[in-house]
């Protein structure tokens, strides 16, 4: 069986922006949450490639499905951990902060921090993929602030093996095909 490298994140960050560039597969990609609603893969290699959908808000879709998504995706991972190579957290760089904020002054758990804790508790040493890094003007301190948010201490340069800011839109994904190479 092929080891997976799993892109997962909530709706519309981008990862399956980022699918296409690490495989060049085509697959649909949307300005609308929601897009990808089962899981894509490809093989490249021996590794296999899965783009799943996005938790937290969707349009147009019924909010018992959009709660599905994330159990669907705790579920996957827990019954495929021993096949995961790699965890790709995809966040969006330019609005995490901001709903997490929101999360947090409603007195919930963010979810991508729950994400993120949940990938850690299984043992999967998750990398995260900061994206949308092309929207984000005060780059350094952003990431300081997206690390710490995560439990991890500023500065995020001492985090490059575990973060890397790109712009898959962009073609910019240098840092994570770094830290790809790094794990195979
Ligand atoms: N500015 C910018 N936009 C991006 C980047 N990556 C993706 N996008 C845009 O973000 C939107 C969502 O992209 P998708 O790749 O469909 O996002 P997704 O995470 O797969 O979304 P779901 O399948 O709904 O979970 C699209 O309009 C993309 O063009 C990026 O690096 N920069
Ligand atoms: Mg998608």
């Amino acid at each position: 069986m092929s080891k997976q490298i799993v892109l997962v994140g909530r709706s519309n960050v981008g990862k399956s922006t980022l699918f296409k560039q690490l495989t060049g597969k085509w697959v649909k990609v949307g300005r609308r949450p929601g897009v990808t609603v089962s899981p894509g893969r490809a093989q490249k290699g021996n590794i296999l490639y899965v783009d799943m959908p996005g938790y937290g808000y969707m349009h147009r879709v019924p909010k018992k499905v959009q709660e599905g998504t994330k159990d669907f995706i705790v579920r996957y991972m827990e019954e495929n951990r021993d096949e995961i190579l790699l965890a790709i957290q995809v966040i969006d760089a330019a609005s995490f902060l901001e709903i997490a904020d929101r999360w947090e002054g409603k007195g919930e758990v963010p979810v991508e921090i729950e994400m993120w804790e949940f990938l850690k508790d299984l043992e999967l040493n998750p990398v995260l993929a900061a994206n949308k890094m092309d929207r984000v003007i005060n780059q350094d301190q952003v990431l300081d602030w997206i690390v710490e948010r995560l439990g991890m201490e500023p500065p995020w340069t001492g985090w490059t093996g575990v973060i890397a800011p790109i712009s898959a839109k962009t073609g910019q994904i240098e840092p994570l095909r770094k830290i790809i190479q790094s794990r195979l």
